[in-house]
């Protein structure tokens, strides 16, 4: 301990230098190194990383401040069945979580965390979850033996010295301790302790496994803390969108993890919608959290993170514009294909980008790449790691302690069949049951089968920290908080015709379905009554400029009561979880919608 004390001092918090202290004990790290979250720092670093083969050095040219990492083989995605809640009973998992008893989880991991960062440094990286000095700003603390994670943190949270400022001397903090281990998926667990507001993940680097301020504390000690405190953490994009007459409304977005949330977050109008003077805004891209307005009873958000953690492939200038310009300059390309230029510098690649594919290039699994072989470049998960103060869209109100009023909530799922494009629920009641049948294909995100359908209630399975049971509770619940609900809505980007064709065009034209849900939350957009809520008829979509008629439409909006008999079924996978612990709020709208059809 005796080396250690002089990085121990600069703690400035009892609570967290206690904490770190048993750390140390445990994990027995040769260096202790305290992050402050300075330039300088990031800088050192990232030099260090350069030459512990952690990181490498893009081109300066062509890629100002960016780095490339490489993760293990075995490590590209989140595992969920590695993923635990821990307590003292069964019943604070759920149906839908992996329950581990609290001691048997914290003796398992302690025999791992032992002596783990022998021969390594242990990094304690504060940081802070949401604007600094928001009354829903969270304080954690990350100890963790990867520069990686250090760096990536610093890009994703609000890192440093202003996190020992938001806690004062508080003991109000989310405890993350995080250790790569030896990488091995036989020793990879990702254990959650909401009644302790502790977080241990072991054996992992990768994203939302090893970065714990994202989806273990964002989300899901975040969503434990707000089913007790009243408020929400959801698995949702923010967005502003202003009209030709100047005024603003905000929109929260709900779609499953690679399902569209930074596409829709960053979206560029078609021209004849800028030309009138429409724009859209970003405030978050990935998690929201939010709380009845005491004022008026609206919901308003505030977005927790401060960077981007988005796919890479399929990012390209026609699909997301504002975001091939936010990972220009001080991003960390994790597990794109990398390329070395003629002057033995590094550029990187990856399938559906804007560059052609180079001659050759390594993997992402480290092995060669030439454009004939059939495997991809980037892994389909490959991630940037981007600060969002290099969107050139950013929000005025991103950084706002305040945060935004909300006017329209979104659910969207990936379905290739069934679901039409936007429907409108009745009311929140009735959007909550929407919300809590989503159904969507599964992706690359998690490890494990991909294009599978199944329920992920309101794109949160994998994210509820407690019993799915008091979570659509507390969703019911709300609407007693808020005298002014936003409207809900549910959309599908992802149907295909018969030859499998996307018969919606999407990305930057999904501003033709926006501008009819944000008139719908105004009153003045029509709609007509259909068994599963308010739809638009065709000439009620904008498709001035589109190779899409009104006939194209009404297919895209089509909907075939068999098949939606169907998917009441497999609506049964969710009910059978629940039992007889499904609220009654649930039962009653499906019969209705089952009396409708
Ligand atoms: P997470 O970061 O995992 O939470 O994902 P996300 O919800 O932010 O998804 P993202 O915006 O990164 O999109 C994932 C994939 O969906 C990308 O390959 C996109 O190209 C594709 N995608 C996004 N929007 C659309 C759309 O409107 N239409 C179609 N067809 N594909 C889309
Ligand atoms: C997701 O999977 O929903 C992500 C990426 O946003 S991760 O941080 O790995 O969870
Ligand atoms: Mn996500």
């Amino acid at each position: 301990m005796s080396q250690h004390q002089a990085a121990l001092a600069s703690i400035p918090n009892t609570n967290v230098r206690r904490w770190v202290e048993q750390c140390i004990e445990l994990c027995q790290p040769d260096h202790l190194y305290v992050c402050n979250g300075s330039k300088t720092e990031k800088q050192t670093f990232l030099d260090e990383g350069c030459k512990a083969g952690v990181f490498l050095k893009l081109n300066e040219k062509k890629w100002p401040g960016c780095y490339y990492h490489r993760s293990n083989a075995n490590d590209v995605a989140r595992v969920e069945h590695l993923t635990f809640i821990c307590g003292p009973d069964e019943d604070v998992a759920g149906p839908t979580n992996n329950y581990w008893n609290d001691k048997e989880a914290y003796a398992k991991l302690q025999t791992l965390f032992s002596g783990c960062m022998k021969g390594r440094t242990m990094y304690v990286v504060p940081f802070v979850m949401g604007p600094i000095g928001s009354p829903f700003a969270q304080v954690g603390v990350e100890i963790t033996d990867s520069l990686y994670v250090a760096v990536s943190m610093g890009i994703m949270t609000r890192m440093g010295d202003v996190a020992w400022k938001q806690l004062g001397d508080g003991e109000k903090f989310t405890e993350c301790l995080h250790s790569v281990g030896d990488v091995n998926p036989e020793r990879r667990y990702i254990c959650h302790f909401p009644y302790d507001n502790r977080i241990w993940s072991f054996g992992s680097g990768y994203g939302g496994n090893a970065l714990l301020g994202k989806k273990c504390l964002a989300l899901r000690i975040a969503s434990f803390l707000g089913q007790k405190e009243g408020w929400m953490a959801e698995h949702m994009l923010l967005m502003g969108v202003e009209n030709p007459l100047g005024e603003k409304q905000y929109v929260a977005a709900a779609f499953p993890s690679a399902c569209g949330k930074t596409n829709f977050a960053m979206l560029i109008p078609p021209k004849a919608y800028t030309d009138k003077g429409w724009k859209v805004t970003t405030i978050g891209d990935d998690i929201a959290w939010m709380w009845a307005d005491k004022k008026n009873g609206r919901l308003r958000a505030i977005n927790p993170e401060a960077g981007y953690f988005g796919v890479v492939p399929g990012t390209n200038s026609k699909s997301n514009p504002n975001a091939v310009k936010s990972i220009r300059k001080d991003t960390i390309f994790t597990n794109v294909g990398l390329v070395t230029m003629d002057d033995g510098s590094y550029d990187i690649w990856w399938e559906d980008s804007d560059w052609v594919a180079p001659a050759k290039c390594i993997a992402w699994d480290g092995t060669e790449w030439t454009p004939g072989t059939s495997k991809k470049a980037a892994h389909p998960n490959s991630r940037f790691t981007a600060p969002m103060f290099n969107n050139p869209v950013l929000d005025a109100a991103a950084d706002d302690p305040a945060g935004v009023p909300i006017s329209a909530l979104i659910f969207g799922g990936r379905r290739s069949k069934t679901i039409p494009l936007v429907y409108q629920a009745f009311n929140w009641m009735h959007g909550v049951y929407v919300g809590a049948v989503l159904g969507s294909e599964t992706t690359a995100a998690a490890t494990g089968q991909v294009g599978v359908v199944r329920r992920d209630p309101m794109a949160m399975l994998p994210f509820i920290g407690y019993n799915i049971r008091d979570y659509l509770v507390h969703w019911f619940k709300m609407r007693k908080k808020l005298t002014d609900p936003p409207r809900v809505f549910c959309v599908n980007w992802f149907r295909k015709n018969d030859q499998g064709k996307f018969m919606w065009p999407g990305f930057g034209e999904n501003m033709r379905v926006l501008e009819w849900i944000l008139n719908r939350c105004k009153g003045q957009a029509y709609a007509m009554e259909t068994p599963l809520g308010w739809m638009p008829r065709p000439e009620d979509i904008n498709l001035d400029g589109l190779p899409m008629d009104e006939q194209a439409m009404r297919e895209l909006q089509s909907i075939n009561a068999e098949d939606v008999k169907s998917e009441l079924l497999s609506q049964q996978e969710l009910f059978l979880k629940l039992g007889g612990d499904m609220p009654k709020e649930m039962l009653f709208q499906r019969e209705l919608l089952i009396s409708r059809l």
